[in-house]
């Protein structure tokens, strides 16, 4: 098997993505606790301004999100999401040349952004809420597939597995399985292990040491790690910290076989991937 498996043009919407090298993706909160003083307009303008500065960086792909995943967050309810969601992504497909990920669990948000722009449905929860795989299945557009266990307010209360490898692959060759059934094709399905997600550090240590097992799944991978407790934990540093620390792990990512890095220090992470990138390129 080899280390780095190989894909060529995703096809995300009117866009195409290229998986036959590494690509940056930038996080875009679209959450209250970001862009919070601006005003209606004034948050949708500063997120544009964000996802250019991160485009002209060279992300390309935008992950907007408008449901905070933060363990023991408020529930946010579907209108509330699609009104922080929905006239962002709109903003960015009018806007910008560049790839929209829209980071819901929500089928009415699935389905508006899909009708807006988004290229990508990227679901922490796996399309597992009711109507998430229709909805997904109607969109047309590829989905990210990731591993959680529980919902984000509880997940970090003990997490146990019996082998932590094992369970994520299981997880998420059954979800494959959900989606074919569905209509969703695998060809276009990504898959992400969920550093961080109902895991404790030697959890999360473990499987991104094998991640390159996960190739045996035949689909692309996509690794979450930026500024995460993970690297808190072993480098004990708050998250303003945890630049390089991401960056390293952004490397051994790549090195490891993953195509897509969600970041949020897009310019930084861009440097290490065209650096790689020079070197693998050479005789
Ligand atoms: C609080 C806790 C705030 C966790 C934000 C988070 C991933 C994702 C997130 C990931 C995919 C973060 C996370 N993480 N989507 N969404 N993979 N596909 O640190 O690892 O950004 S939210």
């Amino acid at each position: 098997m080899p280390v780095v498996q190989n894909f060529n043009r995703l096809p995300c919407g009117s866009r195409f993505l290229d998986l036959s090298r590494p690509q940056v993706m930038g996080i875009l909160n679209v959450t209250p606790d970001s862009f919070s003083d601006g005003g209606r307009y004034g948050r949708r303008d500063a997120a544009l301004r964000h996802a250019e500065a991160m485009l002209r960086a060279g992300a390309t792909l935008i992950d907007v999100g408008g449901e905070s995943t933060r363990p023991g967050a408020r529930a946010v309810s579907p209108a509330e999401e699609l009104e922080r969601v929905a006239p962002v992504v709109e903003a960015i497909a009018a806007e910008l040349d560049v790839i929209i990920s829209v980071d819901t669990s929500t089928p009415a948000v699935i389905r508006e952004t899909a009708r807006l722009g988004a290229g990508l449905i990227n679901d922490v929860r796996s399309l597992q809420r009711d109507g998430a795989l229709a909805a997904a299945a109607d969109s047309g557009l590829p989905v990210c597939l990731m591993h959680m266990r529980g919902e984000p307010s509880t997940m970090q209360q003990n997490p146990l597995y019996a082998d932590v490898l094992v369970e994520v692959r299981d997880f998420l060759v059954e979800r494959m399985a959900a989606c074919a059934t569905a209509g969703i094709a695998a060809e276009r399905l990504l898959l992400d292990p969920g550093f961080g997600f109902a895991k404790t550090l030697e959890h999360n240590l473990r499987l991104f040491k094998h991640l390159d097992s996960l190739h045996e799944l035949g689909r692309p991978l996509l690794v979450g790690v930026s500024r995460k407790s993970m690297i808190g934990k072993v480098l004990g540093h708050e998250v303003g910290e945890r630049l390089y620390g991401s960056l390293a792990l952004a490397a051994l990512a790549i090195t490891k076989g993953a195509h897509i890095l969600r970041v949020h220090d897009v310019p930084e992470t861009v440097d290490v991937v065209r650096m790689i990138t020079a070197v693998e390129a050479a005789e």
